[in-house]
């Protein structure tokens, strides 16, 4: 099955794609998932979230880009189904307009698993990074620590899908091996966003595999399932070829005894700023 990853047509299980691995087998040994995350730079989840608790949370951001006008009105709510002239929504913020969002990011569920994970308490930033991914988008290839490097380097993302995301909606496709390019670590993540404007390092995947070597990695996903990485993993994210959005939200973790980055938290996040 061709896919288009970034600017690319890449075939599934050929020699530059190939699909993510889930740890669900090590949810109740702790020590095992800090070593596939170690070994693997990342942590596939299914079902790490309440399903219908994602549900809701989906089922109020529709209402709400219902009410801007920004959906299908022939069509259900539930499919996402863009309005003609429509197009791709970046909702960053604290969205406390949507409280079935954050109980989702905020809740007991993930901070515990993070409680666990760094063995003492977490955070989560303030600032949460929800989009609605429109037909023909796709986000370019990049390391997180570019744009929230300002704080602790030992800072997770967790991206969760709102909704069933199938590989033609578009999601997230990460770099295999990218957490040991430490050429490219020390150039391109130095670099800080909003100090050298700089953003995403390439829309072509095979442009970083053919330099630095990897393989790309995707799979389709779920309502509930969650996909952690640090912030030295290089991913981007397939394109969106249908007409439905493409929802999901990006949220980071740490130790609360760690800095933050300030610009994300702090329950009036500035954003991006020199
Ligand atoms: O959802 C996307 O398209 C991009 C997400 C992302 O870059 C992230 O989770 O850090």
């Amino acid at each position: 099955m061709l896919m288009k990853v970034g600017s690319r047509e890449l075939e599934m299980g050929g020699p530059h794609l190939t699909e993510l691995r889930d740890s669900n087998d090590l949810l109740h040994d702790v020590q095992a998932l800090r070593e596939r995350m170690e070994e693997d730079g990342y942590l596939l989840i299914r079902g790490f979230h309440d399903r219908m608790q994602v549900l809701q949370a989906r089922r109020s951001i529709l209402e709400k880009m219902d009410r801007m006008g920004k959906l299908d009105r022939d069509t259900l709510l539930e499919e996402g189904v863009m309005a003609d002239g429509s197009r791709s929504i970046f909702m960053g913020g604290t969205n406390e307009d949507l409280p079935a969002l954050l109980d989702v990011l905020n809740g007991e569920r993930v901070l515990g698993f993070f409680d666990r994970l760094f063995g003492e308490p977490s955070l989560t930033y303030h600032y949460k990074w929800l989009r609605a991914v429109g037909k023909g988008d796709f986000t370019g290839a990049h390391y997180d620590i570019v744009y929230m490097g300002r704080g602790t380097h030992n800072l997770y993302t967790v991206w969760s899908p709102l909704g069933d995301v199938s590989y033609e909606m578009g999601g997230l496709a990460l770099c295999l091996g990218s957490h040991r390019f430490e050429e490219l670590k020390r150039s391109y993540g130095s670099k800080d966003s909003d100090r050298d404007g700089i953003g995403h390092y390439t829309n072509d995947p095979l442009l970083i595999t053919e330099k630095f070597g990897g393989q790309w990695a995707t799979t389709s996903f779920q309502a509930g399932d969650a996909l952690i990485f640090g912030m030295f993993l290089l991913h981007c994210s397939l394109e969106n070829t249908t007409n439905q959005y493409r929802l999901s939200v990006d949220a980071r973790y740490q130790a609360a005894s760690e800095p933050v980055d300030e610009r994300w938290s702090g329950k009036k996040p500035r954003g991006h700023h020199k």
